[in-house]
């Protein structure tokens, strides 16, 4: 009986094994068509939708890169990638889309969201709630710890505080010397609903922008009450470089001197990048 119930056992274990490994959000299983794409959370909530705003143009971008952060400062763009043993920070050339310089991560790592404050750069990891601080160089200068899952990152440049996601529909603002949360929002759809997953951030003409994990939608917060102020869908980008339900949408980083947008996705193999912000997005608003 033993041996029979043993072998029941070892013949049920795979398909147990098997069912827990496709409920992780990074297994790779269905074509995109089977899943695409989550409904822009809350509709219909009656806000203002860009759908499919114009690109000017875009850079290659290394298809390897599981991009979790992106973020422009002083002429370069910057990358925070993850997967453990894969993980690195990268300064690209925005022209040509060329790694000026590369930091892997140690490999108990998974590289998460990247933001600039005062000479470092700042990238989250995603369960070790560790952030780790690099110089100019993105040499690797200390580690602060927030102790919680670490999503996306980005500075307000005008409170100085960091914005922090974790999955949740929570923002944290964060001091960016000690990440010690000065102050939380719940972010809101139209209807007052929860907007869960807020990913990959950015702060773009003082709002927040954030990725919705696992869909084509960015969401316009107001960082003040937390309340989105209208979607952004790249449902065409999404279309052509997403393949399977790892390689979502999910990098932004803008350039308010240039007033440039750049746009990608976790293993996509171009970086997009849309112009005049300003007048595409802000123009309508009353
Ligand atoms: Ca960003």
């Amino acid at each position: 009986m033993r041996d029979s119930l043993r072998r029941r056992i070892s013949a049920v274990l795979p398909i147990l094994v098997g069912l827990v490994l496709c409920g992780c959000p990074n297994a790779e299983s269905k074509p995109v068509e089977d899943f695409h794409i989550l409904q822009v959370p809350g509709q219909p909530d009656n806000l203002p939708e860009f759908l499919n705003p114009e690109t000017a143009g875009f850079l290659p971008h290394d298809e390897s890169s599981f991009t979790q952060g992106l973020l422009f400062h002083d002429g370069f763009l910057y990358e925070s990638t993850g997967r453990k043993g894969e993980s690195k920070v990268r300064k690209l050339d925005p022209k040509s889309g060329a790694t000026v310089a590369q930091t892997d991560l140690e490999p108990e790592f998974f590289g998460e969201g990247l933001a600039y404050f005062e000479n470092s750069f700042y990238q989250l990891t995603w369960v070790a709630g560790v952030c780790l601080v690099y110089d100019e160089n993105l040499k690797p200068t200390g580690q602060l710890m927030y102790g919680t899952q670490g999503w996306g990152l980005t500075l307000d440049p005008e409170s100085k505080m960091f914005a922090f996601s974790d999955g949740s529909a929570e923002i944290r603002f964060l001091d960016p010397k000690n990440f010690v949360t000065k102050r939380r929002v719940t972010v809101t759809d139209g209807n007052g609903r929860p907007i869960q997953n807020l990913n990959e951030l950015e702060w773009v003409n003082g709002e927040l922008w954030a990725n919705v994990w696992v869909s084509d939608v960015v969401a316009r917060i107001d960082p003040n009450t937390g309340k989105v102020l209208g979607w952004v869908r790249f449902k065409s980008l999404v279309k052509e470089n997403q393949h399977t339900q790892e390689d979502v949408l999910n990098g932004l980083a803008y350039d308010p001197e240039s007033d440039t947008l750049w746009v990608t996705g976790k293993l996509w193999k171009r970086i997009y990048r849309i112009e005049k912000v300003k007048e595409k997005f802000f123009s309508q608003r009353s």
